[in-house]
């Protein structure tokens, strides 16, 4: 089958937050990340600021209103500091909206072009879940750091000597009770996206997950958007706890991947980045030191920073979570290590929603 929806990866993060100027600080300092791009009143964007920053393959803005009545200000007000954009790289926006919208996507800006003197890019918007877009970016012909209309900038802090993390991995989504299958319907439809088999079934979902999640993906696994609905268990899900403090559907967290999760773990931690604990029971089960086998660290560095383990036919992967890093208990951050592993870490499955539990207990959530 020819790819219908051909995607070159992920272009950007895109994040409505109150304090843009301050945001691009902490993801400088706690995420080792360098801001490389500016747009704001002193190159012409009269309204709003927007901030790039990048780690390797990783881009990340974050735009804020600079005055009142602005949409950027409502969204915050709203939902908090959030995702508005899973942006991505494609090479014809034009014909991936029109593929898009042929197939029932909303479309939120046609195709158009943007210009300076680094060159071209195309742009078009759908929409996808909650008030979360999908902007398609084509920027084959274009030199400059991001978009036209933003200007190259200095870091603000002098960046680590080695990256903290390389690349998106995937971007997860939460959707309402009972619409997840019309999500991935949505993205098989919409981008001809394939259901990935890692999926958290009805039977785990009851168990102690209260979630059910399912991962569709491009032909070429560029592009990885597991989704998550709360389920109906004894607990209150920790997806409706998402709900309820964004204000609907939405981002929940964005997975970076790193091949040094343990210094960059340090390097975050002693930066003030939280992370989910990890019982050492965890680590002491026969059952999961069987099934893990031999790893690149011994498992006492591991444990030492709570990062989680998993194996599967295809190889390893070493996964920690971050606590919420916004006010309101919404998204967070994953940081990921694959050896050949091409899963999302089933196995620790268990203890992460333990973890997370934890948590919204000491919220007052559960
Ligand atoms: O992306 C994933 O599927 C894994 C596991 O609320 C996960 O990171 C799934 C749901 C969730 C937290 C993590
Ligand atoms: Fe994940």
């Amino acid at each position: 089958m020819s790819d219908v929806f051909p995607v070159n990866g992920m272009h950007a993060v895109v994040f409505a937050v109150g304090n843009a100027k301050q945001t691009a600080h902490y993801y400088s300092t706690a995420f080792g990340m360098r801001l490389v791009a500016y747009k704001g009143p002193e190159t012409g964007s009269r309204d709003e600021v927007g901030y790039v920053l990048k780690s390797g393959g990783a881009v990340f803005e974050f735009r804020s209103a600079v005055r009142p009545g602005h949409e950027l200000a409502r969204h915050v007000a709203e939902h908090g500091d959030g995702v508005i954009d899973l942006a991505i790289e494609v090479p014809d926006a034009e014909a991936g909206y029109a593929y898009a919208v042929s197939q029932g996507a909303r479309g939120l800006a046609e195709p158009y072009t943007l210009e300076d003197e680094q060159g071209k890019v195309v742009v078009a918007a759908i929409a996808t879940y909650g008030e979360t877009r999908h902007t398609l970016v084509d920027r084959a012909n274009y030199a400059g750091p991001y978009l036209p209309g933003y200007v190259p900038v200095e870091p603000m802090v002098a960046p680590p000597d080695r990256r903290f993390f390389q690349a998106v991995d995937h971007c997860v989504g939460n959707v309402e009770l009972g619409k997840m299958d019309e999500w991935v319907e949505f993205y098989r439809k919409v981008m001809g996206f394939t259901n990935m088999a890692e999926f958290v079934g009805d039977d785990i979902a009851t168990e102690y997950s209260a979630l059910m999640s399912k991962v569709v993906a491009d032909g070429t696994r560029k592009v990885k958007f597991p989704l998550n609905e709360p389920a109906v268990s004894r607990k209150k899900s920790q997806i409706d706890e998402y709900l309820e403090f964004y204000g609907g559907p939405g981002v929940q967290h964005i997975a970076l991947a790193t091949n040094d999760i343990l210094t960059t773990v340090d390097n975050m931690r002693a930066a003030g980045v939280q992370f989910l604990d990890t019982p050492d029971s965890y680590y002491e089960d026969p059952e999961l030191r069987a099934r893990i086998g031999e790893v690149r660290a011994p498992i006492d560095e591991l444990q030492r920073r709570k990062i989680l383990v998993d194996r599967d036919e295809d190889g390893y992967l070493l996964q920690i979570f971050t606590k919420p890093v916004q006010d309101r208990p919404t998204v967070f951050f994953e940081l990921i290590e694959r050896h050949g592993s091409l899963g999302f870490g089933k196995g620790n499955f268990k203890a992460l929603f333990e973890a997370i539990e934890r948590e919204q207990e000491r919220r007052g959530n559960l």
